[in-house]
Protein backbone atom coordinates (compact mmCIF):
# COMPACT_ATOMS: atom_id res chain seq x y z
CA UNK A 1 0.00 0.00 0.00
CA UNK A 2 2.75 2.25 0.92
CA UNK A 3 3.74 2.74 -2.31
CA UNK A 4 0.09 3.73 -3.61
CA UNK A 5 0.89 6.69 -1.48
CA UNK A 6 4.07 7.84 -2.73
CA UNK A 7 2.18 7.72 -6.29
CA UNK A 8 0.11 10.18 -5.11
CA UNK A 9 2.70 12.17 -3.86
CA UNK A 10 4.67 11.89 -6.71
CA UNK A 11 2.00 12.97 -9.27
CA UNK A 12 3.86 16.01 -10.93
CA UNK A 13 0.13 17.65 -12.13
CA UNK A 14 -3.29 17.28 -12.10
CA UNK A 15 -3.10 14.76 -15.26
CA UNK A 16 -0.68 12.84 -13.76
CA UNK A 17 -3.01 12.77 -10.54
CA UNK A 18 -6.19 11.87 -12.42
CA UNK A 19 -4.24 8.83 -13.78
CA UNK A 20 -3.39 7.79 -9.99
CA UNK A 21 -6.94 8.55 -9.15
CA UNK A 22 -8.37 5.84 -11.78
CA UNK A 23 -5.51 3.52 -10.77
CA UNK A 24 -6.56 3.54 -7.37
CA UNK A 25 -10.20 4.27 -6.93
CA UNK A 26 -11.42 3.41 -10.67
CA UNK A 27 -13.64 0.52 -11.70
CA UNK A 28 -11.09 -1.71 -12.03
CA UNK A 29 -8.65 0.10 -9.60
CA UNK A 30 -6.47 -1.28 -6.79
CA UNK A 31 -9.25 -0.88 -4.26
CA UNK A 32 -12.09 -2.59 -6.67
CA UNK A 33 -9.66 -5.66 -6.63
CA UNK A 34 -8.16 -5.77 -3.02
CA UNK A 35 -12.11 -5.52 -2.27
CA UNK A 36 -12.93 -8.31 -4.34
CA UNK A 37 -10.68 -10.15 -3.37
CA UNK A 38 -13.05 -10.32 0.16
CA UNK A 39 -14.64 -13.45 -0.94
CA UNK A 40 -11.35 -16.00 -0.72
CA UNK A 41 -10.82 -14.10 2.41
CA UNK A 42 -11.97 -17.03 5.65
CA UNK A 43 -15.44 -15.91 7.16
CA UNK A 44 -13.82 -14.99 10.35
CA UNK A 45 -11.39 -12.38 8.71
CA UNK A 46 -13.73 -10.81 6.49
CA UNK A 47 -14.67 -8.22 8.98
CA UNK A 48 -10.71 -7.24 9.78
CA UNK A 49 -10.47 -7.52 6.51
CA UNK A 50 -12.50 -5.09 5.70
CA UNK A 51 -11.82 -2.89 8.43
CA UNK A 52 -8.28 -2.47 7.38
CA UNK A 53 -9.27 -1.77 3.75
CA UNK A 54 -12.07 0.50 4.70
CA UNK A 55 -9.17 2.26 6.52
CA UNK A 56 -6.89 2.44 3.72
CA UNK A 57 -9.29 3.64 1.24
CA UNK A 58 -10.28 6.51 3.72
CA UNK A 59 -6.21 7.60 4.05
CA UNK A 60 -5.99 7.26 0.32
CA UNK A 61 -8.91 9.24 -0.52
CA UNK A 62 -7.74 12.19 1.99
CA UNK A 63 -3.94 11.87 0.84
CA UNK A 64 -5.44 12.36 -2.90
CA UNK A 65 -7.67 15.25 -2.12
CA UNK A 66 -5.32 17.25 -0.13
CA UNK A 67 -2.92 16.72 -3.35
CA UNK A 68 -5.33 17.58 -5.76
CA UNK A 69 -6.06 20.92 -3.94
CA UNK A 70 -1.96 21.58 -3.44
CA UNK A 71 -1.43 20.98 -7.15
CA UNK A 72 -4.41 22.99 -8.23
CA UNK A 73 -3.32 25.98 -6.14
CA UNK A 74 -0.05 25.82 -7.77
CA UNK A 75 -1.43 25.83 -11.51
CA UNK A 76 -3.81 28.80 -10.49
CA UNK A 77 -0.44 30.26 -9.14
CA UNK A 78 1.53 29.53 -12.34
CA UNK A 79 -1.67 30.89 -14.37
CA UNK A 80 -1.95 33.88 -12.26
CA UNK A 81 1.89 34.28 -13.19
CA UNK A 82 1.16 33.93 -16.45
CA UNK A 83 -1.02 36.71 -17.42
CA UNK A 84 -0.13 39.09 -14.74
CA UNK A 85 -0.63 42.59 -16.04
CA UNK A 86 2.20 45.18 -15.41
CA UNK A 87 0.25 48.34 -14.64
CA UNK A 88 3.68 50.35 -14.78
CA UNK A 89 4.23 49.17 -18.25
CA UNK A 90 2.99 52.33 -20.61
CA UNK A 91 -0.02 51.22 -22.98
CA UNK A 92 0.52 50.58 -26.26
CA UNK A 93 -3.20 51.27 -27.11
CA UNK A 94 -4.05 54.58 -29.22
CA UNK A 95 -6.85 55.96 -28.40
CA UNK A 96 -8.96 58.27 -31.45
CA UNK A 97 -7.24 61.99 -31.85
CA UNK A 98 -9.69 64.81 -31.98
CA UNK A 99 -10.13 68.45 -33.71
CA UNK A 100 -8.76 70.66 -30.93
CA UNK A 101 -11.29 72.93 -29.58
CA UNK A 102 -10.10 76.49 -31.60
CA UNK A 103 -10.05 74.74 -34.69
CA UNK A 104 -13.49 72.98 -34.42
CA UNK A 105 -14.93 76.61 -33.59
CA UNK A 106 -13.24 77.31 -36.77
CA UNK A 107 -14.51 75.07 -39.03
CA UNK A 108 -18.17 75.36 -38.11
CA UNK A 109 -17.83 79.46 -38.68
CA UNK A 110 -16.43 78.51 -42.08
CA UNK A 111 -19.40 76.28 -42.53
CA UNK A 112 -21.64 78.57 -41.83
CA UNK A 113 -20.39 81.37 -44.25
CA UNK A 114 -19.14 79.20 -46.65
CA UNK A 115 -23.28 78.15 -46.67
CA UNK A 116 -24.02 82.16 -48.02
CA UNK A 117 -21.28 81.88 -50.52
CA UNK A 118 -18.48 83.47 -49.40
CA UNK A 119 -15.27 82.23 -50.38
CA UNK A 120 -12.42 81.21 -47.86
CA UNK A 121 -8.98 82.68 -48.35
CA UNK A 122 -6.31 82.64 -47.04
CA UNK A 123 -2.90 84.15 -47.14
CA UNK A 124 0.90 85.17 -45.70
CA UNK A 125 1.37 85.04 -41.91
CA UNK A 126 4.78 87.28 -42.53
CA UNK A 127 3.22 90.66 -44.14
CA UNK A 128 4.65 93.97 -45.19
CA UNK A 129 3.48 97.31 -43.47
CA UNK A 130 1.32 98.19 -46.80
CA UNK A 131 -1.28 94.63 -46.32
CA UNK A 132 -0.79 94.79 -42.98
CA UNK A 133 -1.57 98.32 -42.18
CA UNK A 134 -1.01 101.41 -44.35
CA UNK A 135 -3.94 99.97 -46.84
CA UNK A 136 -6.14 99.43 -43.89
CA UNK A 137 -6.35 103.05 -43.14
CA UNK A 138 -3.90 102.58 -40.23
CA UNK A 139 -1.36 105.53 -40.62
CA UNK A 140 2.30 105.67 -39.48
CA UNK A 141 0.75 107.55 -36.29
CA UNK A 142 -1.42 104.52 -35.50
CA UNK A 143 -0.72 103.12 -31.89
CA UNK A 144 -1.49 99.53 -33.27
CA UNK A 145 1.90 100.05 -35.68
CA UNK A 146 3.45 100.62 -32.31
CA UNK A 147 6.64 98.23 -31.46
CA UNK A 148 5.00 97.55 -28.09
CA UNK A 149 1.70 96.04 -30.31
CA UNK A 150 2.92 94.83 -33.98
CA UNK A 151 5.99 92.04 -33.82
CA UNK A 152 8.17 93.26 -36.64
CA UNK A 153 11.00 92.02 -38.48
CA UNK A 154 13.80 94.06 -40.13
CA UNK A 155 12.93 95.52 -43.39
CA UNK A 156 9.33 96.64 -42.50
CA UNK A 157 8.74 93.12 -42.36
CA UNK A 158 6.05 92.42 -39.71
CA UNK A 159 3.75 88.98 -38.75
CA UNK A 160 0.11 90.14 -39.31
CA UNK A 161 -1.87 91.58 -36.79
CA UNK A 162 -4.84 90.67 -38.46
CA UNK A 163 -6.35 88.64 -41.34
CA UNK A 164 -7.03 92.08 -43.47
CA UNK A 165 -4.25 91.65 -45.29
CA UNK A 166 -5.70 88.82 -46.96
CA UNK A 167 -8.57 91.02 -47.86
CA UNK A 168 -6.29 93.50 -49.60
CA UNK A 169 -4.34 91.11 -51.27
CA UNK A 170 -7.65 89.92 -52.92
CA UNK A 171 -9.03 92.59 -53.48
CA UNK A 172 -5.80 93.77 -55.59
CA UNK A 173 -5.95 90.22 -57.61
CA UNK A 174 -9.62 90.45 -58.09
CA UNK A 175 -12.23 92.59 -59.89
CA UNK A 176 -15.35 93.41 -57.73
CA UNK A 177 -17.89 91.44 -56.55
CA UNK A 178 -15.97 89.68 -53.84
CA UNK A 179 -17.81 87.97 -51.13
CA UNK A 180 -14.80 86.31 -48.82
CA UNK A 181 -13.87 84.98 -45.51
CA UNK A 182 -9.99 85.33 -44.44
CA UNK A 183 -9.39 82.93 -41.06
CA UNK A 184 -6.21 82.29 -39.93
CA UNK A 185 -3.45 82.99 -36.87
CA UNK A 186 -2.83 85.91 -36.21
CA UNK A 187 -0.02 87.53 -33.53
CA UNK A 188 0.34 90.93 -31.36
CA UNK A 189 2.26 91.93 -28.35
CA UNK A 190 -0.01 90.65 -25.93
CA UNK A 191 0.04 88.15 -23.17
CA UNK A 192 -2.22 88.13 -20.14
CA UNK A 193 -5.79 86.89 -18.99
CA UNK A 194 -7.54 87.54 -21.84
CA UNK A 195 -5.37 87.79 -24.53
CA UNK A 196 -2.09 85.27 -26.14
CA UNK A 197 0.18 86.07 -28.46
CA UNK A 198 -1.07 84.12 -31.53
CA UNK A 199 -4.66 83.71 -31.89
CA UNK A 200 -6.98 83.07 -34.67
CA UNK A 201 -9.19 85.19 -36.12
CA UNK A 202 -11.90 85.25 -39.08
CA UNK A 203 -12.54 88.24 -40.98
CA UNK A 204 -15.09 88.39 -43.56
CA UNK A 205 -15.28 90.83 -46.32
CA UNK A 206 -18.21 92.19 -48.69
CA UNK A 207 -17.82 94.25 -51.48
CA UNK A 208 -20.42 94.88 -54.66
CA UNK A 209 -21.73 97.97 -56.78
CA UNK A 210 -22.70 101.21 -54.69
CA UNK A 211 -26.11 100.84 -53.43
CA UNK A 212 -26.01 97.32 -53.60
CA UNK A 213 -24.81 96.61 -50.34
CA UNK A 214 -25.93 97.93 -46.91
CA UNK A 215 -25.52 98.51 -43.10
CA UNK A 216 -28.61 96.33 -42.69
CA UNK A 217 -27.49 93.72 -44.83
CA UNK A 218 -24.34 93.35 -42.78
CA UNK A 219 -26.81 92.88 -39.73
CA UNK A 220 -28.91 90.41 -41.03
CA UNK A 221 -26.00 88.15 -41.91
CA UNK A 222 -24.56 88.54 -38.45
CA UNK A 223 -27.64 88.10 -36.69
CA UNK A 224 -28.41 85.38 -38.28
CA UNK A 225 -25.01 83.91 -37.92
CA UNK A 226 -24.73 84.46 -34.24
CA UNK A 227 -27.99 82.61 -33.68
CA UNK A 228 -26.48 79.45 -35.51
CA UNK A 229 -24.00 79.60 -33.38
CA UNK A 230 -25.04 80.35 -30.14
CA UNK A 231 -28.86 79.18 -30.63
CA UNK A 232 -31.23 80.90 -28.61
CA UNK A 233 -29.85 84.40 -27.96
CA UNK A 234 -30.85 87.98 -28.28
CA UNK A 235 -27.98 90.17 -30.19
CA UNK A 236 -27.09 94.52 -30.15
CA UNK A 237 -24.88 96.40 -32.21
CA UNK A 238 -23.48 99.11 -30.57
CA UNK A 239 -21.67 102.03 -32.41
CA UNK A 240 -17.81 101.94 -32.35
CA UNK A 241 -14.40 102.90 -34.87
CA UNK A 242 -12.38 101.15 -36.41
CA UNK A 243 -9.67 102.62 -38.99
CA UNK A 244 -10.54 100.87 -41.72
CA UNK A 245 -14.60 100.78 -41.29
CA UNK A 246 -17.22 103.58 -41.07
CA UNK A 247 -19.70 103.73 -39.23
CA UNK A 248 -18.51 100.91 -37.61
CA UNK A 249 -20.58 98.42 -35.18
CA UNK A 250 -19.29 96.64 -32.39
CA UNK A 251 -21.82 93.73 -31.57
CA UNK A 252 -22.88 91.92 -28.31
CA UNK A 253 -24.77 88.69 -27.31
CA UNK A 254 -26.85 88.55 -24.38
CA UNK A 255 -24.19 86.55 -21.81
CA UNK A 256 -24.57 82.93 -22.57
CA UNK A 257 -23.52 82.06 -18.47
CA UNK A 258 -26.40 84.12 -16.82
CA UNK A 259 -28.75 84.44 -20.34
CA UNK A 260 -28.58 88.28 -19.56
CA UNK A 261 -28.99 88.31 -16.15
CA UNK A 262 -25.86 89.68 -15.33
CA UNK A 263 -23.05 87.63 -13.98
CA UNK A 264 -19.13 87.79 -13.07
CA UNK A 265 -18.42 86.56 -16.76
CA UNK A 266 -20.53 89.46 -18.56
CA UNK A 267 -19.48 92.12 -15.67
CA UNK A 268 -22.59 92.08 -14.70
CA UNK A 269 -24.08 94.00 -17.87
CA UNK A 270 -25.82 90.86 -19.49
CA UNK A 271 -23.93 91.30 -22.72
CA UNK A 272 -21.19 90.07 -23.93
CA UNK A 273 -18.93 91.45 -27.21
CA UNK A 274 -18.26 88.95 -29.33
CA UNK A 275 -17.77 90.72 -33.02
CA UNK A 276 -16.44 93.67 -34.70
CA UNK A 277 -18.03 95.29 -38.24
CA UNK A 278 -18.85 97.87 -40.30
CA UNK A 279 -19.18 99.42 -43.83
CA UNK A 280 -15.30 99.40 -45.47
CA UNK A 281 -14.26 103.24 -45.22
CA UNK A 282 -13.72 104.20 -48.75
CA UNK A 283 -9.82 105.18 -48.22
CA UNK A 284 -9.10 101.02 -48.02
CA UNK A 285 -11.11 100.88 -51.53
CA UNK A 286 -8.88 103.86 -52.70
CA UNK A 287 -5.49 102.23 -51.45
CA UNK A 288 -6.87 99.40 -53.79
CA UNK A 289 -8.10 101.24 -56.59
CA UNK A 290 -11.48 100.11 -56.41
CA UNK A 291 -14.31 102.39 -57.64
CA UNK A 292 -17.98 103.21 -57.11
CA UNK A 293 -18.04 100.07 -55.18
CA UNK A 294 -19.85 99.67 -51.21
CA UNK A 295 -19.15 96.92 -48.91
CA UNK A 296 -19.30 95.94 -45.21
CA UNK A 297 -17.04 94.00 -43.21
CA UNK A 298 -16.44 92.53 -39.84
CA UNK A 299 -14.01 90.54 -37.70
CA UNK A 300 -13.81 88.05 -34.63
CA UNK A 301 -11.66 86.46 -32.07
CA UNK A 302 -11.87 82.42 -32.35
CA UNK A 303 -10.87 81.51 -29.29
CA UNK A 304 -13.10 84.02 -28.02
CA UNK A 305 -15.80 81.80 -29.95
CA UNK A 306 -15.01 78.67 -28.86
CA UNK A 307 -14.48 79.92 -24.62
CA UNK A 308 -18.14 80.51 -24.91
CA UNK A 309 -19.51 77.49 -26.81
CA UNK A 310 -17.35 75.21 -24.41
CA UNK A 311 -17.71 77.64 -21.23
CA UNK A 312 -14.17 77.47 -21.19
CA UNK A 313 -12.78 80.05 -18.16
CA UNK A 314 -9.28 80.52 -18.87
CA UNK A 315 -7.61 81.24 -22.37
CA UNK A 316 -4.02 79.85 -21.73
CA UNK A 317 -5.89 76.25 -21.33
CA UNK A 318 -6.57 76.42 -24.92
CA UNK A 319 -2.75 76.74 -25.54
CA UNK A 320 -1.17 74.60 -22.77
CA UNK A 321 -2.05 71.45 -24.54
CA UNK A 322 -3.50 69.85 -21.70
CA UNK A 323 -4.92 65.89 -22.84
CA UNK A 324 -7.25 66.20 -19.90
CA UNK A 325 -8.77 69.22 -21.91
CA UNK A 326 -8.66 68.09 -25.11
CA UNK A 327 -9.86 64.98 -24.28
CA UNK A 328 -13.39 66.33 -23.06
CA UNK A 329 -14.13 67.45 -26.65
CA UNK A 330 -13.40 64.02 -28.54
C1 LIG B 1 -10.79 95.13 -45.02
C2 LIG B 1 -11.74 96.07 -44.64
C3 LIG B 1 -12.32 95.98 -43.40
C4 LIG B 1 -12.45 93.81 -40.52
C5 LIG B 1 -13.02 94.15 -39.19
C6 LIG B 1 -13.32 94.20 -37.00
C7 LIG B 1 -14.22 95.13 -37.38
C8 LIG B 1 -13.06 93.81 -35.60
C9 LIG B 1 -11.83 92.46 -34.08
C10 LIG B 1 -12.65 91.36 -33.57
C11 LIG B 1 -11.98 90.73 -32.39
C12 LIG B 1 -10.42 91.98 -34.05
O1 LIG B 1 -9.90 89.57 -33.23
S1 LIG B 1 -10.32 90.79 -32.74
O2 LIG B 1 -9.58 91.40 -31.70
N1 LIG B 1 -12.17 92.87 -35.41
O3 LIG B 1 -13.64 94.34 -34.69
N2 LIG B 1 -12.63 93.64 -38.04
S2 LIG B 1 -14.18 95.28 -39.03
O4 LIG B 1 -12.55 94.94 -41.33
C13 LIG B 1 -11.95 94.97 -42.54
C14 LIG B 1 -11.00 94.07 -42.90
C15 LIG B 1 -10.43 94.13 -44.15
C16 LIG B 1 -10.14 95.24 -46.35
Amino acid sequence: MKEWYNKINKAINIDALEEVRIALFGKRGLLATEFAKMKDVPNEQKAQFAKDLNAHKQNLMNEFTAKKIALETEALKEAMKAEAIDVSMFSTSSSAGALHPVMETMDRIVEYFSSMNFAVKTGKMVEDDFHNFEALNLPKYHPARDMQDTFYFKDEMLLRTHTSPVQIRTMLEMKPPIRMIAPGAVFRRDYDLTHTPMFHQIEGLLVDEVGKVSFANLKFILEDFLKYMFSDVAVRFRPSFFPFTEPSAEVDISCVFCKGEGCRVCSHTGWLEVLGCGIVDPNVFEAVNYKDVSGYAFGLGVERFAMLIHQIGDLRSLFEGDIKLLEQFQ
